[in-house]
């Protein structure tokens, strides 16, 4: 049989790069490279390339299972399958739909979780959340208060049109590396790079200017930086005057937000801030980048909020080369979320709480009743476990157990529940805790619609057949809520996006034909539109078409380092692994290149706890603790520590403190104290 290539997207970041498969005798054999891709241009980094290894680990889950005293017994779907209608509809029947909760997942196609969130909402549960909540949570809240719309606002090759790139929070270096190129590109033009991080970062590395900030202080430096371009003249007056409000409320609350203060508060120099701001507001076409470093905080909402009004003060917005552009971070959380897998979103960002979306479901459904009102977030829905309210939960493709803040705690609360359903392909610390484990079929095993950062939907097709019995998630979906009562008669992919072109306007004209030639980008509500890759060209959707200029004053973070625990811990990615490492960690080629939790600290630190490079250490905060390999770093500043979250143990130190509206746990700061182990 000859070799074919099979197109497909990248299992990992949400950069969305294009590759093919080369399929022979039914086997993934390599990769090709797609040099025609508009984002990766035939690139892929060291997880792209090394894809393929996951495919026929032998840790492959190829049959259902269901719990037998202290293991494992294998079973056939039809028994898997019963098992879980009457895990979940027993609840539904004896405490109400809300007493059962839905994991929507980033790494299925957006048919599967458009499945998902029908079926949470069909049998009238308003409890279907996903991986967001832990993510991008504070860029749906505070970019769709100000803007309008949550998404990356101009596309990934757009960056090499930006004069200056002002990266915040955001290590894209290692964690969306083939966005570098375009930003190489760039600055091979003249563009000028600013990058704020706690951390000097292989991102740093490209910086004109590094501000090297204390975690959590990200308010006050960019109202620093709005204070200076105020007082500097440097403002787009005519951009301010003409699509938005609220300026002049922004103009009184930085006042007091001048160099020396901020440099204060943040540890950075006050000449750097300076800086920073003249080159932001003065280049014609200047972008901001951002992720986690923004988001996971007590304070993540205000963060968003305070960029937002950084780009619109400098009119910075809807032209080529500008943007605010929250990377970001699963193949297809951007899709997920599109979807309806927010507690407070139904399918296009119709908002759960309002009667019109319920009375546009219902009829686009065909269903007596859909529920109204936000349900409980991810975060939530473990809270509420953990106290008995929810009694059964269905996890498609995520691993809370190692993912959320304080592990033991989400264990013991997972534990609680009288059924709990994961549905995975390897068998994850949150399988463990199962009653049934459904395997299913990994990316290349299946056919379906990613949605990338920059909101590009792609059509990836299916090169293999999945291990053993194992299938694809829309099938499972499929058979449990038949199970349930639903109509659920989808024979494949396309006859789901089909519904979802008809159901979701962004999504109206990307249609399975069209997408042959690497996607399209949403908005697209025709099948005549070609797309809209930059947003807001012709203002923004609230009245007179006017964003909104929300000023935020500085909290400092939940913990600090005190006596006790005298460092700040950040916790966050290396380019090798991804997430809570169920698949990088079996992936011989990662694997080797960092095998080891460690924990990041500066020389200044290790002298004084007397800590050689590669010692054993113990970390704790107030939680728990956990061992690590010391890794004596000047990337760090005396007093700051950093961990990776990709191996079991980082997630017991990390606290449970949450925004108080994106409900995202602050990741981003712990009070920790470190040991040597002897
Ligand atoms: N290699 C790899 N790539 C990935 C992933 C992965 O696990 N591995 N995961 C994907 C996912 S789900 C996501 S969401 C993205 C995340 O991508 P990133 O957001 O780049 O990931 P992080 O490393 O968590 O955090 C980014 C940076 O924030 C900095 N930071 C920490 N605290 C602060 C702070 O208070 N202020 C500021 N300004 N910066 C701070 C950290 O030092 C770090 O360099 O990556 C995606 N891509
Ligand atoms: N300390 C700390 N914790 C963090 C973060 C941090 O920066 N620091 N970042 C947070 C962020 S941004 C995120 S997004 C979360 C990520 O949290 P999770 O989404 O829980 O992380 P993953 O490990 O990517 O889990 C995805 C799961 O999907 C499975 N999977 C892969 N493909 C498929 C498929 O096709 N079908 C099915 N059914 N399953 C599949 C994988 O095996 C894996 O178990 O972690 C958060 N946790
Ligand atoms: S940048 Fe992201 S999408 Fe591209 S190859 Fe690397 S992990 Fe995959
Ligand atoms: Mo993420």
């Amino acid at each position: 049989m000859p070799q074919v290539l099979v197109p497909t997207v990248c299992p990992y970041c949400a950069a969305g790069c294009g590759f093919f498969i080369a399929v022979e005798k039914e086997r993934a054999l390599g990769i090709e490279y797609m040099p025609e891709h508009p984002a990766s241009e035939g690139s892929l980094c060291s997880k792209g390339n090394a894809a393929l290894e996951i495919l026929y680990h032998p840790d492959r889950l190829r049959t259902p299972l269901k719990r037998h005293g202290d293991g494992w017994a294998r079973i056939t779907w039809e028994e898997a399958l019963d098992l879980t209608a009457r895990g979940l509809g027993g609840p539904l029947k004896k405490y109400g739909p809300n007493s059962i909760g839905f994991f929507a997942s980033s790494k299925c196609t957006n048919e599967e979780n458009y499945l998902i969130e029908k079926l949470a909402r069909v049998l009238g549960s308003k409890n279907v959340d996903g991986c967001a909540r832990l993510c991008h949570a504070p860029s749906v809240v505070g970019l769709n208060r100000t803007l309008g719309a949550a998404g990356m606002t101009n596309p990934i090759k757009d960056l090499a049109n930006s004069k200056c790139i002002f990266v915040i929070g955001s290590n894209l270096a290692e964690n969306h590396p083939i966005l570098s190129r375009w930003i190489h590109r760039a600055k091979d033009s003249g563009a000028v790079v600013i990058v704020a991080d706690p951390r000097m970062t292989h991102t740093a590395w490209m910086a004109d200017v590094f501000l090297q900030l204390k975690p959590g202080t990200d308010v006050a430096l960019l109202n620093g930086l709005i204070h200076v371009i105020i007082k500097e003249g440097l403002i787009d007056r005519e951009y301010v005057a003409k699509w938005t409000r609220g300026y002049e409320e922004l103009a009184e609350s930085v006042r007091d937000y001048t160099p020396e203060k901020v440099a204060e508060i943040t540890g950075i120099l006050a000449g750097d801030i300076v800086r920073a701001a003249r080159s932001y507001a003065i280049s014609p076409a200047s972008v901001i980048l951002y992720s986690m470093g923004i988001t996971q905080h007590t304070t993540g909402t205000d963060n968003v909020q305070a960029i937002a009004n950084l780009a619109l003060i400098c009119g910075h917005l809807g032209r080529e080369g500008t943007g605010v552009m929250p990377l970001r971070g699963q193949n297809n959380v951007q899709g997920a979320c599109d979807m309806g897998a927010l507690a407070d979103f139904y399918p296009g960002y119709r908002k759960a709480d309002d009667p019109e979306t319920i009375e546009y479901f219902r009829a686009a459904w065909g269903v007596d009743s859909v529920p109204l009102g936000r349900g409980l977030t991810a975060t939530e829905m473990i809270d509420k476990a953990g106290t008995g309210e929810i009694k059964a939960i269905y996890i498609v493709g995520e691993d809370p157990a190692n993912s959320d803040p304080c592990s033991q705690n989400v264990r013991a609360a997972l534990d609680n529940l009288e059924f709990l359903v994961v549905q995975d392909i390897f068998m994850t610390a949150t399988a463990q805790l199962a009653d049934v484990v459904l395997p299913a079929a990994a990316w290349a095993e299946k056919e379906g619609t990613y949605t990338s950062t920059e909101r590009r939907v792609q059509w990836s097709a299916k090169a293999i057949e999945p291990p053993g019995s194992a299938r694809c998630d829309l099938d499972i979906i499929c058979e449990i809520a038949k199970r349930l009562g639903a109509q659920f008669n989808y024979p494949d992919a396309a006859s789901v996006l089909a519904e979802i072109n008809r159901v979701v306007p962004q999504y109206g004209g990307i249609t399975r034909p069209r997408l042959d030639d690497f996607g399209l980008i949403w908005p697209c509500p025709n099948l005549n539109h070609p797309g809209t890759p930059i947003l807001h060209t012709q203002g923004f959707k609230f009245s007179e078409g006017r964003a909104t200029i929300v000023p935020v004053s500085y909290k400092p973070a939940a913990e600090d380092s005190s006596w006790d625990y005298p460092f700040i811990l950040t916790t966050g990615r290396v380019a090798v692994h991804h997430n809570a490492g169920s698949m990088t960690r079996r992936s011989p080629s990662l694997l080797e290149r960092e095998p080891n939790l460690f924990v990041e600290i500066n020389p200044f630190d290790a002298l004084r706890l007397k800590v050689a490079d590669g010692d054993e250490v113990t970390v704790t905060t107030p939680r728990g603790e956990t061992v690590a390999y010391a890794r004596i770093t000047e990337r760090l500043k005396k007093g700051v520590a950093f961990m990776p979250f990709h191996f079991p143990g980082t997630n017991i130190l990390t606290s449970e403190v949450r925004d108080p509206e994106a409900m995202i746990p602050e990741f981003k700061v712990s009070a920790c104290k470190i040991t040597r182990r002897d």
